[in-house]
């Protein structure tokens, strides 16, 4: 039976995952460390370094050097490339590429003797590519926000953002406007890498291409006003917007062992390809995501906005919308609480809240020991409603967990109701935690086991593509493993507790 690759071109990495759906299995996986295998590209971290710190930028280069890695490495794990019936992908959101107007030619007479990146080299008209950790994008949001204040978010689902790749393009044609002209193509690192993939320039999808401030949601198309005011003759020097198949494999991938001609499905960003892999595509479901940030994503059923500005609204690959929202201190915020307290695991997961009642009878914290994402608050410190310094190891710890779990819940309002929670990542290892989101949540908390849910949801996608279902696909790849059920004899006590958290995130911090 046919097998399908995913690749997922993340800021540190790139991993391809091959599944067979029928056998309902992973059957190959490899990966390539950015920092590790590519050192000659100097992005130890998956970015350049810069003495200015807003600034965030990457080799392009060195994202096509990991695809031919990635591809070789495959084959060496004894992969058979040649059952591999589609392909499909994933890349870090709102990066760019700027590409001038030999890229069309130099991608259709892609040589399999030399590399891409050196084919591909002379093309690029901006050597190096803003990421989505630049924040150096501060006066083009303004002034995009003073050109099209409510509407921006209103059509193309989120406010000016800094990493947005709508206000770097601008920084770059302000700020270099002979590259700018000399760039005939805008891609998104999605479309860029599948782009190579088929030898022809691919569209961005509405998933990904809804990180930029400049697709408009409603029609699914760009923007004609927003793209010129971002940039001169930026609608021109976009590719279209799709999805589906976005062309056939280019024969230069023959030396891998894939068959050349088969389906490339347009790539997504590596949220929306984590939404199907995760099994949260369809509406009811979201995903919490606790990592060194805590990422709470899931459907919508229909095109709305978050009032409050803070979560934004992406394209679902599987139909539809998505939205997600970032919660900058995440788990090393909790782990500083921990350390801070002199706790060790056991007690933070399960021991602090065997010796504290639910709602902690009122006690909150917010441990914002950096600038929030969610809501955007640039002066770091944790927000109390008590004594926290003094308080026991295990009220501070519920006043934390419980506070971020409210704060979830707070700002997933506008989104609707959810029946189960999804938890991945290291923290949804804690009992504690789980319980405390089923529980201020009211929902079903489902642990599932998918270490690589991008580059499984690109596998997935590419599978689709090629008529399996995706239901069928889910049961199979993203099992839930572990269910922690709410406990409805707190429901009220959290529901008295959600107003106040609002209230605390606007409270002055305590000092350090
Ligand atoms: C989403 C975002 C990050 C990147 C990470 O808006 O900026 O999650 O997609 O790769």
């Amino acid at each position: 039976m046919a097998y399908y690759l995913g690749i997922d071109s993340s800021t540190q990495s790139m991993k391809g995952l091959v599944i067979d759906p029928a056998a309902g299995k992973i059957v190959a996986s490899a990966s390539v460390g950015f920092g590790t295998d590519l050192p000659q590209f100097k992005c130890p971290d998956g970015v350049l370094a810069n003495s200015d710190p807003l600034v965030k930028h990457a080799d392009p280069l060195m994202w096509l050097a990991a695809l031919d890695l990635l591809l070789a490495r495959l084959q060496a794990s004894g992969a058979d490339m040649a059952r591999i019936a589609a392909i499909g992908g994933d890349g870090q959101q709102h990066g760019s590429v700027y590409l001038n107007a030999s890229f069309a030619e130099r991608l259709a007479r892609l040589d399999p003797s030399a590399p891409l990146a050196e084919q591909l080299r002379p093309a690029l008209a901006r050597p190096t590519s803003p990421i989505w950790m630049d924040s150096s994008t501060s006066a083009e949001c303004r002034e995009l926000d003073a050109a099209f204040g409510a509407r921006l978010q209103a059509d193309t689902g989120s406010p000016a953002i800094e990493r947005f790749t709508g206000p770097q393009i601008r920084k770059f044609a302000k700020t270099e406007p002979e590259r700018y002209a000399q760039t005939a193509r805008v891609h998104l690192v999605s479309s860029f890498l599948c782009s190579a993939l088929i030898g022809r320039d691919a569209p961005i999808d509405s998933g990904d291409g809804a990180g930029m401030n400049v697709l408009n949601l409603r029609t699914l198309g760009w923007d004609a006003e927003i793209a010129e005011f971002t940039a001169p003759g930026l609608a021109q020097k976009l590719p279209p917007v799709g999805g589906g198949v976005a062309g056939a494999l280019h024969p230069y991938f023959a030396k891998y062992g894939l068959r050349p001609g088969i389906p490339v499905a347009v790539w997504t960003g590596d949220n929306p390809a984590s939404l199907v892999g995760t099994g949260a595509w369809g509406s009811g479901v979201a995903v919490v995501s606790l990592g060194t940030s805590d990422t709470f994503f899931a459907a919508l059923d229909a095109f709305r906005t978050d009032p409050s500005g803070c979560g934004h609204v992406f394209g679902n690959p599987a139909g539809g919308f998505m939205s997600l929202a970032c919660f900058k201190n995440g788990s090393l915020a909790r782990d500083r609480v921990r350390k801070e307290a002199g706790a060790s695991w056991e007690f933070f997961d399960v021991g602090a809240f065997e010796r504290t009642p639910a709602g902690n009878a009122g006690r909150l914290a917010l441990p914002w020991f950096e600038a929030e994402i969610t809501p955007p608050v640039l002066t770091p410190g944790v927000r109390a409603n008590f004594d926290f310094a003094a308080a026991e190891p295990e009220v501070r710890i519920r006043a934390v967990v419980e506070a971020q779990a409210l704060a979830l819940r707070s700002h997933a309002l506008w989104i609707g109701t959810f029946d189960a929670l999804r938890v991945t990542g290291g923290a949804s290892k804690s009992a504690g935690i789980r319980q405390t989101l089923a529980d201020v949540f009211q929902a079903r908390v489902e642990s599932i086991a998918v270490a690589d849910s991008a580059a499984l949801g690109g596998a997935m996608l590419a599978a689709h593509a090629n008529g399996v279902p995706l239901a069928r696909m889910t049961e199979a790849f993203s099992p839930v493993n572990a269910v922690c059920q709410p406990r409805p004899e707190h429901a009220a006590a959290y529901d008295k507790l959600l107003p106040e958290i609002r209230a605390l995130e606007s409270a002055e911090p305590l000092a350090p």
